[in-house]
Formats: structure tokens, sequence, C-alpha cells
């Protein structure tokens, strides 16, 4: 049975006990489908289209077309009268279909790449227990102010488990991903995901959808072949993501491409609105493209006037045609 690793002084008194870790051990892929809640709407009429039927998964064990709105709030705990947020995670190594020809062996987050997309609201206490079966050391190191005990840079081996636990702070859009080195390497495998941090007040109601743009180092050159939106080239090339016309789509966008400075983001015949790290609540600029560097990341919101089919994607063409290229499929809605 493996013991669990003190994450730091700050956890040194939460031990899991054999039962938690038996259910964890037991839990393997179906922690990915725990604890998992779609959007709140905040009793506001916003609608999410049906997806299409048959969309495959591709080694992924969900659709990116889901995949892209779904958020795991994990589960509330109450402890010694203070309220817990908890999150289990499982790091993994998954065979995921990139092309038709390549299949990959990713090194995954409860069996997805990207991991799951993590939310709590600012203030919240949070807590992440890690098991980590992914055959090597990997950790989670998350974005955001914590102390340095659970940053995350110390080692789990396999087979072991350890716990982060951390107040939520400050509110933005953030990431983790594992931090052993070379740490491109293996956040490049895929071992990242998206970390959201809602405001105490929350946001406006709007379609909110998860984006993250990675890249595929396949011959562990230091240089990528293949790049994606959410895990599988050119997925939403393929299957546009439906969206609503006149509705306020609010994209969480993160850039985890490594070996490149910067990767631009590009929407087609719009314009969209930014909120830098998603740290404010109110716009600095408004654009239709934005560039980033690797780790950065933006809310942007828009609405679409026209129906039709509209491309997203890095204005690096190359990299776009090979792989981070989608398509959102604007669909009128009947009122
Ligand atoms: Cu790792």
């Amino acid at each position: 049975m493996p013991e669990p690793q003190k994450a730091g002084a700050q956890t040194s008194k939460l031990t899991l006990n054999r039962r938690q870790l038996l259910r964890l051990g037991l839990a393997g892929l179906g922690v990915a489908g725990g604890a998992i809640a779609l959007q709140h709407q905040r009793g506001a009429a916003i609608a999410i289209p049906p997806l299409p039927e048959g969309a495959p998964t591709h080694g992924n064990g969900i659709s990116p077309l889901a995949m892209c709105r779904e958020f795991n709030y994990g589960t509330l705990k109450r402890e010694n009268g203070r309220t817990i947020r908890e999150f289990q995670v499982v790091a993994e190594s998954t065979t995921l279909q990139l092309t038709d020809t390549v299949s990959y062996v990713a090194w995954d987050y409860n069996g997805r790449v990207p991991g799951p997309t993590l939310r709590a609201t600012e203030g919240d206490r949070v807590r992440i227990v890690f098991l980590n079966r992914g055959g090597h050391a990997h950790t989670m190191h998350f974005h955001g102010v914590h102390p340095a005990e659970v940053d995350g840079i110390k080692p789990v081996r396999n087979n072991t488990a350890a716990i982060y636990e951390f107040d939520a702070k400050p509110y933005g859009v953030h990431l983790y991903h594992c931090h052993i080195a070379p740490v491109a390497r293996h956040l490049g495998k895929g071992l990242h995901g998206m970390f959201i941090i809602d405001p105490p007040g929350g946001r406006p109601p709007a379609d909110e959808i998860v984006l993250v743009m990675a890249g595929y180092d396949l011959k562990d050159r230091q240089r990528n072949d293949l790049y994606a939106f959410n895990g599988i080239p050119d997925y939403y090339h393929h299957h546009p993501l439906p969206i609503y016309q006149n509705q306020l789509v609010r994209l969480y966008l993160l850039n985890v491409i490594e070996f490149e400075a910067a990767v631009t983001f590009h929407l087609h015949a719009n314009f969209f609105q930014v909120y830098p790290t998603g740290m404010t609540l109110t716009p600095s600029h408004t654009s239709d493209v934005i560039t980033m560097g690797t780790a950065e990341r933006h809310i942007l919101e828009f609405a679409y006037s026209y129906p039709g089919k509209y491309m997203f994607h890095p204005h690096q063409d190359p990299i776009a045609e090979a792989g981070c290229m989608g398509l959102f499929d604007v669909i009128p809605r009947l009122v």
C-alpha cells in the first residue's frame, strides 16, 4: 500500500488512511468522472447547444466537445468548522490517438489531456489529493499564491500520494502542471490543466468554454511536431464547436506550448474583449488577435452576430496547420 508523502508543513497533519488510499487506488479512471458539475448558470437563460452525436474520444475517455465545458468543482467537506473543497487527481499514462496514424503515450491527470479543469472560488480552502500512478515521479505545481511547502516541486514517487492544501487566491484563470525536470517533457506529454479561481461575486452569465493550446514533441528533440486545442490535433477543425448566435461566450484560454517563445490566438470575423489573466472584472482592450507566452492565459469574451462556421487558431500558420485549428459553429437560437 503506498504511503502518502507530506507535501509540506501545512499538510503534515493530513494523512491518507488505508481506506482513502484504497478508494483512490481503485478509483482509477473513475476519478475523472467524479465530482464534475456542468456550468453554473446562476439562473440565467444561458443555453448550451446540443453536441453532435458520436463525437469520438481518441483515447481521452471524453470528447473534447464535452471536455471544453466541463468543470470539476471537487467535493465540499466540513472539517473542524471549516469548509474544504477537495479534489482527487491521479497521474496516469494514457494512449491518445493524435491523428489517423499517430498514437502517443501521454502522461496525464485523471486519464485526460489536458487534465481536469479544477474550479474554486477565491478564498476557498482547497485540498488536492494527488495519487501518482504514472510510472515516473510527477507533481502538481499550481500557479497562484500559496506557501512554498505546497508549491509542487517536490517529486512524488510512482505509487505514492501527496496532498496540496492552500487558500485559493487570487481570482483569475490559472494553471497547474507537473514540475519534474525536464519540465517541458513532463508538461508537454500531457501533465497540465487549467485552474480557475472565480471572483467572490462570480461573473455575469455566459457560455463558458475552456481551450488549452499545447504542442507534442513526438520524437523528444525539443521541438513540436503536432499542436492541439484540448489535447487532440484538429479536433474542433473536424468537429466544430457549437455555440449560439448572439449569446455571450466566455473563453478561458491557456497556452502551454513549449519550445515556442509565444503564440497568438486569432478569432475569425469577430473581436473579443480581453480580461488579462482573468484577474479583472473589466476588460483591458478589444482585439481579434492576442499574443501569449508559455503558461500565459486570459479570458476572452465575444458573441457572434451571424450564423456560420468561424475559425480560431494561432496566426503562426504552420502551428495552425499542424493541428492547432478549430471552428466555432454559430447556430441561430430560436427564442
Ligand atoms: Cu511529471
